[in-house]
């Protein structure tokens, strides 16, 4: 009964597999975040890492499954086979077999480790020949007195980004350049790249271990709190990659992803003087200039930076250049259109094309994401789902004046409006 329920089941499992594998179309291997489509140097040697072990694999196991059939259908049981004895004679092994499996199980080995090895040190750092091409003097003039210059003394240098990981977001900054916290010009959630240009990458973590990874470009190296990891990286395509923390970091670590936008050399430059300026005023008797003063009034100042209007704020993300991202809060969620975006990327084949922001989807996003502190809001009353599960925001505890609580927040409809009109004008 058993064997006949599970030969069914095993008839079942054909079709089930087939759904499956369906999944794996030549189109979906193209996806945003694959380690099969490397852009850069870094991903092209783990990529090239990946394959050798594949084929070699593949030779394993043609040998060994071949082995096997051959000895089942030679040594396969035959008429009168009952009447040899039960018991062969016994024997102490093939010298010549033992010694060859050793070598060939050693040879292996040694196949697999030489290119393992040698893509270990080119991936550690910026390799000596990728200097001369990356370093900022070659590609980034210093201009004498200009904000966005950097100093003479790093001129030899190839472009440094810190990237620190929190949770459950990443912020990056370019000491270089003086785009630091620090300097209240950090940049988060979204790095950008010039194209063609090795960066040493420096990892560390403001709390726990997270891991870096943009598997299009390179991955993945731990963010420890309390050590400083490094790694370098290179696009050779510009476009808007997807990245990924790559180690499980708590509540939200399914939701803590990143962008990564690769832009020609000088677009990068132009890109770095707009990090430095304050956002711009808002317009009196707007919408966004009562959102403004909500942004005060909700303690929101106490964990925002936004140049030029409020400054105290270093603990979330700095909102000063929110409006040109293309994701928010962890880069979960996506401010563009997503049926466009579908659409580009069928089109093109091409996961690193992008749309422009849609306004109004990017306008959905922030009343989503401000007013899901998991409490009542709204003229509906109802419980709120929470965007990211125990996010630092809504659920950090802090000192008020009742002592140490959380910091939930209600919201009428009206003021998330304000506040998100607000928020859409820091471009
Ligand atoms: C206790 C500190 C804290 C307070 C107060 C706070 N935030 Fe945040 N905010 C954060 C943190 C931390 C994140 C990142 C959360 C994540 O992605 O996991 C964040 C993310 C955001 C983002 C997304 C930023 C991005 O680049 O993706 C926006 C927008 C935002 N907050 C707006 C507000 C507004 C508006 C208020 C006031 C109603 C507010 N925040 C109050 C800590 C705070
Ligand atoms: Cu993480």
């Amino acid at each position: 009964m058993f064997s006949r329920f599970f030969s069914r089941a095993g008839l079942l499992a054909f079709p089930l597999l087939a759904i499956l594998l369906g999944g794996c179309s030549k189109e979906d291997l193209t996806v945003r975040q694959s380690t099969l489509d490397p852009k850069g140097p870094v991903a092209q040697v783990q990529f090239d890492v990946f394959m050798d072990t594949v084929w070699l694999v593949v030779v394993l196991f043609g040998l060994v499954g071949g082995m096997l059939v051959y000895a089942v259908i030679k040594f396969r049981s035959r008429p009168g086979d009952e009447l040899k004895p039960a018991i062969v004679e016994e024997g102490h092994g093939n010298p010549l077999i033992e010694i060859g499996l050793i070598t060939a199980s050693i040879g292996s080995l040694v196949f697999i480790a030489i290119p393992t090895l040698s893509a270990i040190w080119y991936t550690d750092d910026v390799p000596a020949e990728s200097v001369p091409l990356s370093k900022l003097s070659a590609w980034y003039p210093r201009v004498e007195g200009a904000r966005e210059n950097y100093a003479a003394t790093v001129e030899e240098q190839v472009l440094e980004v810190d990237v620190v990981g929190k949770q459950w977001w990443f912020r990056f900054e370019y000491p270089q350049l003086g785009l630091t916290n620090d300097a209240k010009h950090s940049v988060p959630n979204e790095l950008v790249i010039p194209k063609g240009k090795a960066i040493r990458i420096n990892l560390r973590s403001e709390d726990v271990i997270h891991s870096f990874w943009v598997p299009k470009i390179a991955g993945k190296v731990d963010l420890m709190p309390g050590r400083k990891n490094h790694m370098w990286i290179q696009a050779d395509q510009t476009g808007h990659y997807y990245g990924q923390c790559a180690e499980f970091c708590g509540d939200s670590h399914a939701y803590m992803l990143f962008r990564v936008e690769v832009l020609e050399p000088e677009e990068f430059a132009k890109w770095v003087q707009r990090q430095k300026a304050d956002a711009p005023p808002v317009v009196a008797g707007s919408k966004a200039e009562l959102g403004k003063a909500l942004f005060a009034a909700k303690s929101c100042v106490m964990c925002h930076n936004v140049g030029g209007h409020f400054g105290a704020g270093a603990f979330g993300p700095d909102l000063t250049h929110l409006a040109s991202r293309k994701s928010l809060a962890g880069a979960w969620l996506d401010n563009r259109d997503p049926v466009k975006q579908r659409a580009l990327e069928k089109q093109t084949g091409n996961t690193e094309d992008s749309v422009e922001i849609d306004p109004a989807t990017f306008k959905a996003n922030l009343i989503k994401w401000i007013g899901s502190s998991g409490v009542a809001h709204g003229a509906d009353g109802k419980l709120t789902k929470d965007v990211k599960p125990g996010n630092r925001m809504h659920y950090y505890k802090m000192f008020n004046v009742a002592g140490l609580r959380e910091t939930k927040q209600t919201f009428t409809d009206e003021e998330l409006d304000h506040l998100a009109e607000y928020l859409l004008t820091l471009k």
